[in-house]
Parts: structure tokens; sequence; C-alpha cells
């Protein structure tokens, strides 16, 4: 059986988008040595960061996934730059990486658009996203929809490199979740819900019960009054609807059935995302009593990471035609 691998980076706060593309699917399926759960901290110097933000965020990430259900007895939790593997292995990728494909990534072009200054790191991320599934052989690796290109190129990199130079790496696959692969703003719900948009268009997970609702009663709705799913034409409310179906299991469409109009259907998704985040942040409260558990956690997944890591980078340099120590 293969790993199955994701990793959280801390450049905003977790939200429902996070939990249900990825957060969730990974906690729902742990298994013994096969599941690995990280923080990726160096994806976070990407672009413009705060030093002490970033190293404040770490923790409250590892915090907040402990607290949405990542079990260290069965899963691997580390922060990325704990285990230097991930870099190690992300410039012997880059060295089978083309400038075009690093180039051609959307989440690079949408980033740097706006920006005259560019970070190098911007460039390469993805190759070190490549890394830290090619370090611990995932198969699987369970994300939303916006980290399809992304999976595709740590794809060809690993086929690429194992064609030219051995069978190093396992290839891997994206898994999407069955509903919530892409929950979007609720303010703008052309665009996805996302760490570094709208504060009002995002839930965040650790945001109370108040807020939440508030910013849920807020959110945009389409022209008439019809409860239906399509979200084609009627985003805002398929939006709300894809929420609902991601907290309770229910089908979008019969759930939009049963709704008795736009406020009617606001309540029941507020109801239900405060029912879904209410265990996350009691358990992040208890968490937050006690930092340094949080810390002992990390230490031990970086003790077990590294077994796998080192073995794998290891391999690659020997075959890529480095001569050992
Ligand atoms: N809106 C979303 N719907 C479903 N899944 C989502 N993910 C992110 N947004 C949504 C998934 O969450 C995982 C972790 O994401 P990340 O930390 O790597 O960063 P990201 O994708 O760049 O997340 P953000 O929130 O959009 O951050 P910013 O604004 O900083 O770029 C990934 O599996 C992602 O697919």
């Amino acid at each position: 059986m293969s790993r199955r691998i994701t990793g959280f980076t801390p450049s905003g706060e977790l939200h429902l988008g996070n939990y249900f593309g990825a957060i969730k699917p990974l906690v729902d399926e742990q298994i013994p040595d096969r599941s690995i759960i990280f923080v990726s901290d160096l994806h976070a110097l990407t672009l413009d960061h705060d030093p002490a933000a970033v190293r404040r965020r770490t923790l409250e990430f590892a915090a907040v996934l402990l607290a949405a259900g990542a079990d260290p007895a069965r899963s691997i939790f580390l922060v990325q730059s704990h285990v230097p593997e991930h870099t190690e292995l992300h410039y012997l990728l880059e060295s089978v990486t083309g400038y075009g494909e690093a180039r051609r990534m959307i989440q690079f072009k949408e980033k740097s658009k706006d920006s005259d200054r560019v970070r190098v790191s911007l460039l390469t991320y993805p190759v070190l996203m490549a890394a830290d599934i090619l370090l611990y052989h995932a198969g699987e690796v369970p994300v939303g929809a916006d980290q399809r290109q992304h999976v595709e190129l740590a794809r060809d990199i690993a086929e690429r490199f194992n064609a030219a130079y051995g069978p190093v790496f396992t290839v891997p696959r994206m898994v999407n979740p069955p509903v919530a692969a892409r929950i979007m703003d609720l303010a703008r719900p052309a665009v996805k819900m996302s760490k570094s948009t709208s504060p009002a268009g995002t839930l965040r997970l650790l945001d109370s019960p108040d807020t939440l609702r508030h910013k849920v009663m807020r959110a945009a709705t389409d022209p008439g009054s019809a409860v239906e799913y399509d979200p084609g034409n009627r985003p805002g409310i398929a939006n709300l609807l894809t929420i609902l179906s991601a907290c309770t299991g229910e089908d979008p469409a019969d759930a939009a059935a049963r709704s008795g109009g736009y406020a009617d259907l606001k309540r029941t998704v507020a109801d239900a995302v405060i029912a879904t985040t209410d265990p996350i942040r009691h358990r992040y409260a208890d968490l937050g009593r006690d930092p340094e558990a949080v810390r002992k956690i990390l230490q031990d997944g970086v003790i077990r990471a590294r077994l796998i890591a080192g073995n794998t980078v290891a391999a690659a340099k020997r075959a890529i035609g480095l001569l050992p120590a």
C-alpha cells in the first residue's frame, strides 16, 4: 500500500476550503506509517512575508491540524523545514525540471503578475512540492482542485527522473474529495476561498461561531430567489449548498429541494459550519494550553520522517551520478 501526503502553508489562517479539500480527506484515512501531514513553512517564503508571523503560524497550524484530527499515532506529522532532505531533494529535482515548465504554473503566473520583485522561490516552489511528495514515495496526494497542475508536475518529474536515471520514485496521483474540491469565497463566488482573499468571504476554522454565522448570512447570493444547485448559473447558492453538503454528507440537490429560501438556507449552512468547526476550536483551545506538547509531537515526526527521507535522497543522489561521501 502506498503512502498519502498533504501539506499546509502557514501564509494566513486555515479555512473551511483547506479543511474539506485536504485536511478531512487525509485525517479520515490515517494509516500508521502510511500517512504524512506537514506544515509547509518553506512555501510561505515565496511571497513577501513577516518572519515572526511565519514562525507563529507554523506552530498554530500544527495545533489546528492536530485539533482537526491529525493523529501522531497514525500519521507522521512534521514541519517541512525541520527535515533538510526536502530542500536537498528539491535541488536534485530542479536539475530535471525545465524553466518553461516552472513558468507555466498558473499559481506562479497569478501570484507574480502584480509584482515587480518576484522571488525565484515563487517560480521553483512547485518543484519543492514535488520533492515533498516524492521524498516519501507517496502514491496519493489528497488536495483541493487548485493543486492539479502541481501534482501533475510532480508526476512528470518522477517519470522523467525514473526514465533517465533508474526507478527511484513512486509516481503520485492526486486525490480530490467527491464534494468541496474547490470551495469558493463567500463574498466573491467567482474566486476560490483562500487564505489571502477577503476575510469576509473566508470561513476560518478558528473564527468564533458568531463570526462564522455573520459571514454566512452576508454571503453573496444570485439574482432570483429559487434555491437550486446550479454552479454554472447560480454560483453563490451552489457554493452554499456545496458547503452544506460537505458538512452534512447530504446531496446538494436534495438540500436545495428541502430549503425554504435564501435566508433559511443560510441559517442551515451557518448551523452546519458551526457544528463542524466547534470540536476543532475546542480541541485547539486545549492544545493552546500546552504548546510544548505540540513541539514534542513535531520532534517525534522529524525522526520518523528522516528515516524515510534519508533513504530516498541517498538513492536519488546515487542514481543521478553523485559520488557517495
Ligand atoms: N477553496 C478551497 N477549496 C478546497 N480546497 C482548498 N485548498 C485550498 N483552498 C481550497 C486546499 O488546501 C490545501 C492547502 O492549501 P495550501 O496551504 O497549500 O495553500 P493554498 O492552496 O495556496 O491555499 P490558499 O488558502 O489558497 O492560500 P493562499 O491564499 O496563501 O494561496 C491544498 O490541498 C489546497 O488544494
